[in-house]
């Protein structure tokens, strides 16, 4: 069958254009099931999904489904495109995060268009859904676990699919159907600036056990997989020595849990040659279960840069509301041990997390100050549905978010208050405005440090468009420049 996977235009995220990997894991067990499939990212192609739609149906091939991927954010524009591959008589399945936390909402008698949803890890449950449709029969009596549709007037949301245990069953994602060249680089230290950048991600391991408050995994879980080393290596062979990558992102929720696993990664890479090309943990590591010895070895093994999730700077908050699982005196060691192996390092913070008060954010920016990584990203709140934090939110304050595209990390406003009478989401927008003015503007020895590097120049007018969203406040909320999502 001739199937288009896609993934919808990221307003919310505009600067930094990343593989969808989740499609690229589906478009490999489908065509290992000897179907034709294409991935369309709306975020890097210049014509719309409907200019291969067409030219398909002109060619007399035409495809016959559509796979929609969408986080929280994204679900509008996931609609407007299976409503526009509606037009062209298309069968939709949407899956993804959302579609995990949400699996009814898009099958209401508002989404027409849709005609599927799927929960959860869908590399079994796509090929069973193709096979039959392909035969003919109706996949909702399949028995297809994650499967969700409509019956008569009833929506039926089947039990989420199961996690997949043995990851190195799996084949590895279809790197080679990503237009890469269109994808910009993976360092924010030189945020795109390589046209030439190959920038290839992969997950070694899927899950996290640690529970805080404000992440949201739907799909990955609590539980952690690790592939074996083995299987990770082969993978990263692959992208070095035939897909010619450039660089490499790891995007596990967190890569370092079994710190022997981690190391002997690092060994592997070096023993194999394959440290010759930069690679980053994208979304940061866990400064748990780290030691001197792995930022020394990391280094060996070709990483660039690590990132932290360090969240906030007062003890109290991090044990009672953030509940990540990890003290400050570990932060400054990751970060002390990081530096001392030569990565360069990036400190991930949030603001307005319930009960943060000047006192709180001011620690939080104290810290940042003192840690001083090459890059601190300062996030503002976003209360996702299935986290605690939005649990919290619903019993003691109010969600200010008018659809879901507001829940985009990073957007300029605060997104809800609680009603203890201290909270102030005004002051948390005052306070992180102030984080970025006092960790970047407003030391002369990083003014320079900046403006003394060719990118600075080479990116000057996203630079500008970036300074005055955050130094001066703006209406534009649909800026950019750091990574994104959630830290370990
Ligand atoms: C890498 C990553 C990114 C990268 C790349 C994103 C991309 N283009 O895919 C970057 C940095 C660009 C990014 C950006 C954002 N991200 Co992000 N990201 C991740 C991360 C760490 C890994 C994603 C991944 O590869 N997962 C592994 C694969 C195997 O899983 P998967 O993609 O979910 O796909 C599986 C299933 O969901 C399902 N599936 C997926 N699509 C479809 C489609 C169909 C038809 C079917 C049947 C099944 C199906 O099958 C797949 C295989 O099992 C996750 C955390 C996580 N653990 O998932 C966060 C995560 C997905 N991101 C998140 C968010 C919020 C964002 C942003 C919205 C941030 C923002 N600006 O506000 C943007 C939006 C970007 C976008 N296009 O959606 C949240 C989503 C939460 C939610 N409720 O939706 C997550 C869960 C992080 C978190 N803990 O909060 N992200
Ligand atoms: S933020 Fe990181 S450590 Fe915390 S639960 Fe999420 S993935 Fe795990």
């Amino acid at each position: 069958m001739r199937i288009i996977l896609a993934s919808p235009e990221s307003k919310v995220w505009s600067s930094r254009k990343h593989i969808p990997l989740g499609l690229g894991y589906l478009a490999a067990v489908l065509r290992e099931a000897g179907h034709e499939v294409m991935i369309y990212d709306a975020s890097i192609e210049d014509v719309p999904v409907t200019y291969y739609l067409q030219q398909a149906q002109e060619a007399g091939r035409p495809y016959r489904l559509i796979g929609i991927t969408a986080t929280t954010p994204l679900i509008q524009d996931a609609w407007e495109m299976a409503a526009t591959a509606k037009q062209y008589g298309l069968t939709t399945i949407l899956g993804g995060p959302h579609l995990t936390i949400m699996p009814a909402e898009s099958l209401g008698p508002e989404h027409p268009y849709v005609d599927y949803t799927f929960k959860g890890e869908a590399e079994h449950g796509i090929v069973e859904f193709v096979a039959a449709l392909e035969a003919g029969k109706k996949p909702e009596l399949q028995d297809i676990p994650g499967l969700n549709f409509r019956h008569k007037d009833e929506v039926i949301v089947s039990p989420v699919s199961p996690m997949i245990e043995d990851l190195d069953s799996l084949p590895f994602p279809a790197h080679d159907l990503f237009k890469i060249d269109r994808y910009t680089n993976l360092q924010p230290l030189t945020d795109g600036l390589d046209p030439h950048a190959r920038a290839f991600t992969i997950l070694t391991s899927r899950g996290c056990p640690y529970k805080c408050t404000f992440c949201s995994k739907p799909v990955t879980g609590d539980t952690w997989r690790g592939r074996s080393v083995d299987n990770v290596i082969a993978e990263w062979r692959w992208l070095v020595k035939e897909l010619q990558a450039t660089e490499i992102g790891v995007t596990d929720d967190i890569w370092n849990l079994k710190l022997p696993r981690a190391k002997e990664l690092c060994r592997r890479l070096i023993a194999e040659g394959l440290n010759t090309v930069p690679w980053i943990t994208v979304h940061g590591m866990k400064v748990n279960h780290t030691d001197a010895e792995l930022f020394q070895l990391m280094k060996a093994a070709g990483a660039r840069r690590v990132g932290f999730g360090v969240e906030n700077g007062d003890p109290w908050m991090l044990k009672h509301i953030i509940r990540k699982g990890q003290a400050l005196d570990m932060v400054r060691n990751a970060f002390r041990w990081a530096k001392a192996a030569e990565l360069q390092t990036m400190g991930f913070f949030i603001f307005g997390m319930p009960r943060d008060t000047e006192e709180t954010m001011e620690a939080t920016i104290r810290l940042a100050l003192e840690l001083d990584p090459d890059l601190a990203n300062f996030m503002l709140a976003a209360p996702f549905p299935g986290t605690k934090m939005w649990d919290m939110i619903q019993e003691e304050g109010n969600v200010f978010a008018h659809d879901w595209g507001d829940l985009a990390i990073h957007d300029a406003k605060a997104r809800f208050t609680i009603n203890d009478g201290v909270y102030d989401p005004d002051l948390v927008v005052r306070k992180w405005r102030e984080a970025y003015r006092r960790f970047y503007l407003y030391r002369p020895r990083r003014v320079w440090e900046k403006v003394s590097k060719k990118s600075f120049w080479l990116d000057l007018p996203g630079t500008l468009a970036n300074a005055r969203r955050f130094f001066l406040g703006t209406e534009d909320q649909t800026a950019d420049v750091h990574e994104a999502a959630q830290p370990a």
